[in-house]
């Protein structure tokens, strides 16, 4: 079969168990939907500009453990190295690493294939040195790389706390699945501390209203997978925080009774009803280490902020 055929098979497939999976979540008692239809092409853009605002903490507290530890960093991840970027998104958490690290290899996975490219095109010419590769995967499904990327000296770089999307089990499969895929290099993550309340619900909660946009496109994202006929004008975004379980959980809470279609299908929510799109956990440092050393991996190197938000970490 021809290449193009084969990748359109494959996309045609992938639609397929998207279509699937977001339908058996919609008509669950307690409807959810996956994380990872937050990041259509608009969802990226608009998670970009979360990562802006001053309430969301995670992006410049992060930034600034990198840059305070640059040094020590760069030293435990070693130079001339292959720098897998999962995640990446617009590329520049990645990009502000490359002065310091100086890998020879940057790949950058991501679930939106279209901004991933519109994001490496503009870093490509900034840095010839580096060879770049752009991947459109599910990386939490498969992470298999090309064979044309060296297992030598990998770090793959997971920050943002976005492993905190995940459930506890996700989590360690997928920790599991990198610990893997590691030789002699390791893995740089960000992880997202436990704090007061007030600070997580001005964060998920922001007053410009960015994280409710982001959430509600979430809507008119599953539209697009399923031919569904969502209003996103008939919910509201709600954010609760789960003490048991250590995370802030994002919803959409129906204004009214709405009831939607999709070819074959149908699901009615009462005013008040709740679609769960959202986990992040928040974690302590003794809750990483313990994941970590699950997932295999034995040295763990931690660093933090004053005030103790984030932790930035470089495990083998
Ligand atoms: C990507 N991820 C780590 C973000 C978080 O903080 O859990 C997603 C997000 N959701 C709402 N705001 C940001």
């Amino acid at each position: 079969m021809h290449t193009s055929a084969v990748l359109e098979e494959s996309a045609l497939l992938t639609q397929h168990s998207f279509t699937a999976e977001i339908e058996a979540g919609l008509l669950q008692d307690c409807a959810t939907i996956s994380p990872k239809f937050l990041y259509d092409a608009l969802g990226s853009h608009l998670f970009a500009a979360i990562t802006f605002l001053p309430e969301y903490y995670p992006t410049n507290t992060e930034k600034s453990i990198l840059a305070q530890y640059r040094n020590q960093i760069a030293e435990v991840v070693g130079k001339d190295g292959v720098l897998i970027d999962l995640g990446a998104g617009n590329c520049l958490k990645a990009a502000s690493l490359f002065d310091s690290l100086k890998p020879s290899t940057y790949v950058a996975i991501d679930f939106s294939i279209e901004y991933l490219n519109e994001a490496l095109n503009q870093l490509k010419s900034k840095h010839p040195e580096i060879a770049m590769h752009a991947l459109g995967m599910d990386f939490s499904q498969h992470l298999t790389l090309p064979n044309s990327i060296p297992m030598q000296h990998r770090t793959f770089f997971y920050p943002g706390s976005s492993i905190g999307n995940f459930s506890a089990v996700e989590a360690l499969q997928l920790l599991k699945k990198i610990k893997s895929q590691i030789l002699d290099g390791g893995l740089l993550i960000g992880m997202d501390l436990m704090k007061p309340d007030d600070v997580l619900i001005d964060a998920y909660d922001d007053p410009l209203k960015v994280t409710a946009a982001f959430n509600l496109n979430i809507l008119r994202s599953i539209n697009n997978h399923l031919n569904s006929d969502f209003d996103v004008s008939q919910f509201k975004h709600v954010v609760t925080i789960n003490h048991q379980e250590n995370r802030v959980e994002l919803y959409l809470e129906a204004l009214d009774d709405v009831r939607v279609q999709w070819p074959n299908n149908v699901r009615t929510f009462k005013k008040g009803e709740r679609i769960h799109t959202e986990n992040s956990h928040k974690y302590t440092i003794e809750s990483i280490k313990q994941l970590l050393r699950s997932a295999g991996f034995e040295s763990i190197q931690i660093w933090t902020d004053a005030k103790k938000y984030f932790a930035v970490i470089y495990a083998k």
